[in-house]
């Protein structure tokens, strides 16, 4: 069903776009945070169509869109960086932490006309050619104190037309970030509209195995981070009735913003370079009691239960836990960047588990899991076998290309390689 409609769909834009058939999209955010450990001179430009400067971040005052979170000394860096390797440079704006103003920012005629303004300032100021909109989330709650209000949708709107029919905004790659779902209207003709003024936008597929109902019930069950496909959670056996249909995945993400009015070629995937981690115990995580055979793609269970209230601590880039911007108190985040699995000493350089760390390939979610025995630490993340499972589907499904977070996950470009095996052909559209 959803494949047969995404093909009438693809037929009907390339009907009008014939040549459109590889990758126009290889992006990733660069996170200006992690210069120190990421620089410039180590980015695989070549493999990029576009990169990303994460974060400015919008504030209270909707005429000051602020850098100050990220270096300001290293952005013109960047972008010249990006222009001498033929790559198009990007300012995202928002993000997790950075979107507690955005729906006061676009709420008012006054305040779009300021944002706008801020925004094609930022433009010219620092040469770039694309600026990604990364709020988190219109018409939804996100961090938890973000001001959210049932308009966002459709002040995005006016914002985004605004932007576009000023001669700056024109000229530049309008993206945006989004959640699996589509953004929330009651209007049915807000999202189309929305879509005709964007380039593209880039579902997050990744972060899915977070439930945000950590505590209610205690244990519940680890997810993949980033599922190609969830629709098959329901046949898991012991998983029925455990909430995991309808979390979101490639597959959904795709269907559902088509169905909004967004085409395929205005779309593409998000990808992450890290994986979650969970706290499971020996019982639980293997399928039988006895670990250590040579069977290794069975002895992990599917989807295992683990204390939701009980943080695993990630990698050196994972935030320690403590007071978050909204006050409140959080443990760690658990994630593990794909250097950090090979460092760890979990996967071998080329992505493939370390002898003797038990694995299992999630064949429902196209995703690989590992545990880390000697932590008590199930980890759900993307390896190359994933990576190249989500650029087959990129390619069936005829979207723009993909978009990863973040580049410095993949300092050796095992994963990047892997998704752009089956865009090879045209050098000139796609570089990998
Ligand atoms: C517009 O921005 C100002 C801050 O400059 C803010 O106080 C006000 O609430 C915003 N307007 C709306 C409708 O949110
Ligand atoms: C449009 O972009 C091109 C290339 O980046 C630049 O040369 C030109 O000055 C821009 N035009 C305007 C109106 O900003
Ligand atoms: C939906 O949006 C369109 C275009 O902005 C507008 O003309 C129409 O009145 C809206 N419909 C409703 C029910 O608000
Ligand atoms: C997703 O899973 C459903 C149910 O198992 C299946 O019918 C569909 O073909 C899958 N789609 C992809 C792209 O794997
Ligand atoms: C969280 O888990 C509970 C129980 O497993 C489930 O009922 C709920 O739907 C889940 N929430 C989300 C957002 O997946
Ligand atoms: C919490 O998880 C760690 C492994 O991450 C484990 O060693 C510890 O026993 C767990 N504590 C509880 C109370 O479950
Ligand atoms: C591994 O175990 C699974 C489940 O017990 C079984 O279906 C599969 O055939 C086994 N594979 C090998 C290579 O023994
Ligand atoms: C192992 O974890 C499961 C699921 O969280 C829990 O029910 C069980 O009590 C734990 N067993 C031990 C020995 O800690
Ligand atoms: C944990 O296990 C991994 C994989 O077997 C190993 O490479 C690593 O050295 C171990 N770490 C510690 C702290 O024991
Ligand atoms: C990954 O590297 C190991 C060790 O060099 C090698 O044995 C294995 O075949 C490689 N796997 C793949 C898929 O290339
Ligand atoms: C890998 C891939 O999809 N390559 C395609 C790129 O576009 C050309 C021209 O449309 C096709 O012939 C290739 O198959």
């Amino acid at each position: 069903m959803l494949l047969l409609g995404l093909l009438s769909f693809v037929a009907h834009f390339t009907s009008t776009a014939a040549t459109t058939s590889n990758y126009t999209v290889a992006a990733g955010w660069y996170a200006g945070y992690h210069e120190p450990d990421v620089p410039l001179s180590s980015v695989l430009w070549s493999k990029y169509t576009h990169m990303i400067y994460a974060f400015a971040t919008p504030t209270i005052d909707p005429s000051a869109i602020s850098l100050v979170e990220s270096d300001q000394e290293l952005l013109p860096k960047f972008v010249s960086a990006a222009h001498q390797n033929n790559v198009k440079a990007g300012l995202s704006i928002g993000g997790w932490g950075g979107s507690q103003f955005y729906s006061s920012n676009v709420a008012s005629a006054t305040n779009r006309t300021a944002f706008v303004k801020s925004v094609t300032t930022l433009i010219q100021k620092y040469d770039l050619d694309l600026i990604d909109f990364d709020w988190e989330f219109p018409g939804m709650q996100g961090i938890g104190c973000n001001i959210v209000s049932p308009s966002d949708t459709d002040n995005l709107l006016l914002m985004l037309q605004e932007l576009r029919v000023s001669p700056i905004g024109a000229n530049v790659t309008i993206s945006a970030a989004v959640y699996v779902r589509p953004f929330p209207t009651t209007n049915s003709s807000t999202i189309p509209q929305i879509a005709a003024t964007l380039d593209w936008i880039v579902p997050m597929v990744y972060d899915l195995s977070w439930n945000w109902t950590a505590g209610s019930p205690l244990e519940q069950r680890a997810l993949p981070t980033s599922p190609l496909n969830d629709s098959c959670f329901a046949a898991t056996p012991g998983a029925t009735g455990d909430g995991l249909e309808g979390r979101g995945s490639a597959v959904s993400a795709i269907q559902e913003w088509t169905a909004a009015g967004f085409p395929p070629s205005k779309i593409a995937l998000g990808v992450p370079a890290y994986g979650h981690s969970f706290n499971v115990n020996s019982s639980t995580a293997f399928l039988t009691p006895s670990p250590g055979t040579t069977n290794r793609s069975s002895q992990l269970a599917p989807y295992p239960l683990y204390n939701t209230l009980n943080h695993t601590i990630g990698d050196s880039w994972d935030s320690t836990g403590g007071t978050n911007l909204c006050g409140v108190n959080q443990g760690p985040g658990g994630t593990w960047d794909f250097w950090a699995l090979v460092k760890a000493g979990y996967l071998l350089a080329n992505g493939t588990a370390a002898p003797g760390v038990p694995f299992r390939w999630d064949d429902c979610s196209s995703t690989p899991y590992l545990y880390a025995a000697n932590h008590s630490v199930l980890v759900t993340y993307d390896d190359p076998h994933s990576f190249a499972a989500k650029g087959a589907f990129i390619r069936a499904n005829q979207l723009a290309g993909f978009s990863m977070w973040e580049v410095g996950g993949d300092p050796n470009g095992v994963l990047l390689d892997a998704i752009c095996e089956f865009f090879r052909c045209s050098k000139k559209r796609f570089p990998c």
